[in-house]
């Protein structure tokens, strides 16, 4: 009989022991999820956030659920001019930023910004790939980049007519970082400040309209306010996402490698979207909102653009004793021309 008692004890300690051991290993074959954030300055609705969307569903996919990436519009996470500092400080592991809202800071890759007559921003997003590629900038050098693209040429977009150099002349108009520079060339009283402060701005009679790329017409609802556009198609707007250094050192290495495959196609996937959407918010604008829009002749794009010319010249001269800025002019200008 007692024979019997320790057989069936050892059997149930058996089976306890057994059970345990299944429950830890099934724990220990539960894929580790590697969490990162990810934050952007303006509202989900706008391109930089669409692309942001795109990059999370690719790299979740491709990573088959090993990295969860969890996403921050609006500025909740870090704001337009905190997003590189905030970055390397670890507040976000990965941040969307507008070179022009720091233009000092990204000396090389905000050349892109200059009035060279970029049409589009596939072109752009591929010309400003090249020349960081290229150059391999200090400015970058304490983060890890994981994609950059442009926006499309800016406009003027406002609610007085402007059909002359005489219109502009005073008005304020929002702007940013180079493209500052071309409005107050022209004779503008440009104020400078982020997109996510410009809707306020303009509600509130600040400024009297904006220099920027057109799809802000619908994504942000402008068409409501600024019936007026002016079709200059000057100066595009350059752009990175940057990752914590520390964080991106620590990834496995597949992982690392679905982040550099992606680099280059994002880049191409935003400056497409770009292209399209812009093209999708000039329709909205005329047909939901009546928008005139204001074509320079032959003559005024000529006599608008000569104003423009010291620009680039200047631009040379006050960085030259810092960076190639001769070579990085003359390169952008070849790959204008081959934009392959
Ligand atoms: N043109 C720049 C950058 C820009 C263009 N579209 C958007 C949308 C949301 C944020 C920034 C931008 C600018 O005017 O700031």
């Amino acid at each position: 009989m007692k024979k019997y008692v320790y057989a069936i004890i050892c059997f149930l300690l058996v089976c306890v022991c057994l059970n345990g051991c299944k429950k830890s290993s099934t724990a220990g074959d539960q894929p580790v999820v590697i969490s990162l954030t990810y934050a952007n300055f303006p509202p989900a609705s706008t391109f930089p956030c669409v692309q942001m969307e795109r990059w999370k569903t690719e790299v979740e996919k491709r990573t088959h659920g090993k990295v969860a990436v969890k996403t921050f519009s609006g500025g909740t996470l870090l704001d337009a001019k905190d997003m590189m500092d905030g970055v390397i400080a670890g507040q976000a592991d990965i941040g969307c930023l507008c070179m022009a809202y720091q233009p000092g800071r990204f000396a090389v890759t905000n050349a892109l910004a200059l009035p060279f007559g970029i049409k589009d921003a596939k072109t752009g997003s591929k010309m400003l790939w090249n020349l960081y590629n290229k150059f391999n900038p200090s400015e970058f050098e304490q983060v890890k980049v994981l994609t950059m693209f442009t926006t499309a040429p800016s406009n003027i977009m406002s609610r007085k007519a402007v059909r002359t150099l005489a219109d502009i002349k005073g008005m304020s108009l929002r702007a940013s970082g180079g493209a500052g520079e071309i409005l107050q060339a022209w004779g503008s009283n440009m104020v400078g400040m982020p997109m996510s402060a410009t809707p306020e701005a303009l509600q509130k009679g600040i400024v009297h309209g904006l220099f920027s790329s057109l799809e802000v017409m619908k994504d942000f609802s402008y068409a409501e306010l600024c019936k007026y556009v002016t079709m200059t198609d000057t100066s595009i707007y350059p752009f990175a996402v940057v990752m914590n250094k520390q964080k991106f050192d620590s990834l496995p290495d597949d992982v690392k490698k679905v982040f550099d495959d992606l680099a280059a196609e994002q880049m191409q996937w935003t400056g497409e979207y770009m292209d399209n959407h812009i093209a999708e918010a000039i329709e909205f604008s005329k047909q939901q909102h009546q928008v005139e829009f204001i074509e320079l002749t032959d003559e005024q794009k000529a006599e608008w653009n000569k104003l423009l010319e010291p620009i680039i010249e200047k631009w040379i001269e006050d960085n030259k004793a810092k960076i190639p800025a001769e070579q990085i002019v003359s390169d952008l200008k070849n790959m204008m021309e081959q934009p392959e």
